[in-house]
């Protein structure tokens, strides 16, 4: 093996506990390794701000080999928290969408979210590689800036067949696979593979809904996927 190994996690909602023992399985070395998360960190799960921790040191120790993509709910509390007249539609939407849990989450540790924007704000909508790209939800365009942020962030297209592209958004019961047609692949666990070259890897299987947590390896040109079971029980 030439290259760094790439480690990739999506979707983590505040379950840290998952994203520990996932990390572990994929033997993650925080030394060497380039971490690629793909977005929504918060809402929904037990430990929001926690995961917070966790990935700000991680990023402060890691530098630029952690990447924290932004996915649409670090979107909508940015958009909740900013200073402007007109932010009470986007307070709506991100309580619509589990916001509050995320708002509370922090104040039981004593911090408002608000402190940490900035933070958050940092976070990219894409990331590119010369084997892939990565992105929250979906592409239309294999140039994600000729892609709308809400492609990015909120897209639930499937039949993209550019340039490769990793993503998290939709949960699926396992990680597939799409290349320009509706029905999806399942991704044989544990099995290493050659990196497709186009089309679209989901990787959000749902943990946070009790699920499981789903990450990628990928070594030179080869990948594998590994998961684990969600510790979240339903409706807790
Ligand atoms: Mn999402």
């Amino acid at each position: 093996m030439n290259g760094e190994r790439v480690v990739v996690i999506t979707d983590i909602h505040g379950c840290l506990d998952d994203c520990r023992r996932l990390l572990d399985k994929m033997e993650f070395d925080k030394s060497r390794d380039r971490l690629i998360n793909l977005g929504d960190t918060i809402d929904r799960g037990p430990q929001i701000y926690e995961t917070f921790v966790f990935l700000r040191e991680l990023k402060e120790e890691m530098g630029e080999r952690c990447v924290l993509i932004r996915g649409n709910h670090e979107q909508m509390m940015l958009d909740a928290t900013r200073k402007s007249l007109n932010r009470r539609n986007y307070k709506d939407l991100w309580y619509l969408n589990s916001g509050e849990k995320t708002v509370y989450s922090f104040i039981s540790h004593k911090h408002k979210i608000n402190e940490f924007r900035d933070w958050y704000e940092e976070m990219p909508y894409f990331y590119a590689e010369e084997r892939f790209l990565c992105v929250h939800a979906c592409l239309k365009n294999e140039n994600p800036k000729k892609n709308s942020v809400e492609t990015l962030i909120w897209g639930r297209d499937t039949d993209y067949t550019g340039k490769l592209v990793l993503t998290g958004h939709t949960p699926y019961r396992v990680p597939v696979y799409f290349c320009g047609k509706k029905s999806a692949d399942p991704i044989a666990e544990g099995m290493w593979a050659n990196l497709p070259e186009k089309g679209m890897i989901a990787l959000d299987t749902g943990c946070v809904f009790g699920n499981r947590l789903s990450g990628l390896v990928i070594e030179d040109d080869r990948f594998k996927v590994l998961s684990i079971r969600s510790s979240v029980v339903q409706g807790g």
